[in-house]
């Protein structure tokens, strides 16, 4: 006797409507990391803003921290598959943090301690769409998963998602990060499976 679930056959595996195509849950929290994870103080920590004409903005921990705080709960997306639903961050907002400047860039270059880079629209990064996050469930952000902050870009696939960052650089022309100079896509929207050039 075989017992037929209907329905089972002939679906697509997708566990939950959040799923983007192609992806699977997981409730762990895989650490990935091009390199060896940098050790950085919130003593020492600084995060800067330039803008296409040179202007420069530098943020130290508490600074960054005397701007209006936001708790998020998003679902991250990873090329290598993983998904996670509803994790919960705190952090700044890029809005926050873009307030008075000055700016018509298209683009956005992110840079992070340890030397890795990622790039994207400067639209992206706005309109309550990403974060320097560092809280993590209730916790510091540990340093594996970025600490002592990250940039937090959800709706993108999570190699956008920065740790450890300290820069962004503004600009009228798209510059490639590290895995876009590696044959990432150069937005990498999960929904549309924007996993790499084809
Ligand atoms: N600085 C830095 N940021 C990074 C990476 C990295 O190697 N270095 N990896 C990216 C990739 S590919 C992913 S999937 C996520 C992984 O974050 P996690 O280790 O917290 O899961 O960080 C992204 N941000
Ligand atoms: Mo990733």
């Amino acid at each position: 006797m075989s017992i037929i679930t209907p329905g089972f056959f002939g679906r697509p595996r997708r566990e939950s409507a959040d799923l983007p195509p192609g992806q699977y849950l997981t409730e762990d929290f895989p650490v990935l990391s091009a390199g060896p994870t940098p050790h950085v103080t919130t003593d020492e920590w600084e995060f800067s803003i330039t803008t296409e004409t040179g202007e420069r903005r530098t943020w130290d921990w508490q600074q960054l921290l005397d701007l209006p705080v936001e708790d998020v709960t998003v679902d991250i997306h990873c090329v290598t598959r993983w998904s996670k639903l509803r994790t919960r961050w705190r952090g700044v907002s890029l809005d926050a943090l873009m307030a008075d400047l000055e700016t018509d860039a298209d683009f956005a270059l992110v840079g992070s301690y340890g030397g890795y880079t990622t790039n994207l629209p400067l639209d992206d990064l706005l309109d309550g769409k990403a974060w320097i996050a560092f809280e993590y469930d209730d916790d510091d952000l540990e340093p594996e998963h970025g600490g002592p902050a990250r940039l937090l870009v959800p709706h993108l696939y999570f190699w956008k998602s920065a740790k450890w960052v300290n820069s962004i650089t503004l600009s009228d022309v798209e510059e490639l990060g590290f895995w876009e100079n590696a044959g990432y896509h150069a937005y990498g929207d999960p929904w549309r499976e924007q996993r790499y050039w084809e």
